[in-house]
């Protein structure tokens, strides 16, 4: 309760910052793209991950000015790493709720503007089942200026296989809960790799979050898996972090 009414101060103060996870693609063995996730620097508290301040931030609503502080930053980011040598498409988490705020939506292909940078949207599906026709009308509008969208999270909630059909997304990631296990059990092998030949057929590239191991590598390479993500590739990093493991990399 105490956090609903710091998250402002919080923004404005510089304790959110953003911490970077690339995703690699397997086939070119080259860093794709990366994921933003936000994180907050309490004070006193210490390191607050996501998992316990967005639910605070969408009830406090002060969802869409975290995200379009985190869209503003990822921008700066992404146009930084580009003069540098490393022009990768950046992706930041869409929270569900927003996909039904007209104000969001405006305010965020505003700030992306004219395309310059490459960006990208992560997106649950269970997002678009509130109100699916305005969701995906928006998701359009985003697709209409360069704006990657990717579903995030995919077989881990209400997953609708109609939804899919829909959804104007380039990219489909395999929920961390199916990779995990993936040599260690029987069903998660076979679930993934049909949902990678789905995904295929629908002109989509996977990726596979919650890689750790060279195990669960191998496997997703021979089942044509477009990119990997997880902490076998790298932890999330700090904005220099981040930009040392590019040096490093590539
Ligand atoms: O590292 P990890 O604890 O960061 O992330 C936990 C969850 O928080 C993930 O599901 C991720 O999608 C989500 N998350 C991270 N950053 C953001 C953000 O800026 N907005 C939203 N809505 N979710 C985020
Ligand atoms: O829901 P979302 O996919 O955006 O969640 C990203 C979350 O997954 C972050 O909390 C991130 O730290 C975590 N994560 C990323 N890679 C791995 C991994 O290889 N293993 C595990 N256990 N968690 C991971
Ligand atoms: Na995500
Ligand atoms: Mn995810």
């Amino acid at each position: 309760l105490t956090l609903m009414r710091e998250l402002p101060g919080a923004m404005t103060g510089g304790q959110i910052f953003l911490q970077y996870q690339p995703k690699v693609h397997v086939r070119r063995r080259e860093i794709a793209s990366a994921e933003a996730l936000v994180r907050w620097q309490h004070p006193t508290r210490g390191l607050i991950l996501p998992g316990d301040f967005i639910s605070v931030a969408e009830q406090a609503g002060e969802i869409a000015a975290l995200t379009l502080w985190t869209l503003r930053q990822v921008i700066w980011d992404q146009k930084r790493l580009a003069v540098e040598g490393h022009d990768l498409t950046l992706f930041i988490n869409i929270s569900g709720l927003l996909l039904a705020d007209i104000a969001f939506v405006d305010a965020a292909c505003e700030i992306v503007g004219d395309g310059a940078a490459r960006i990208g949207f992560e997106i649950t599906e269970t997002a678009v089942i509130r109100d699916p026709d305005s969701a995906i009308r928006h998701l359009q509008r985003f697709a209409d200026i360069g704006v990657t969208l990717a579903i995030d999270d995919y077989g881990a909630g209400l997953s609708s296989l109609a939804y899919l059909k829909k959804l104007p997304a380039r990219e489909l990631k395999i929920d961390k809960m199916f990779v995990m296990q993936l040599t260690s059990s029987n069903r998660d092998p076979l679930i993934v790799r049909s949902t990678i030949d789905l995904a295929h057929a629908l002109e989509m590239e996977v990726v596979a979050e919650g890689v750790e191991t060279p195990s669960a590598l191998a496997l997703l390479t021979v089942m044509g898996c477009d990119m990997v993500q997880g902490f076998l590739i790298s932890r999330p990093l700090g904005f220099d972090g981040f930009r040392r493991f590019l040096d490093e990399n590539s």
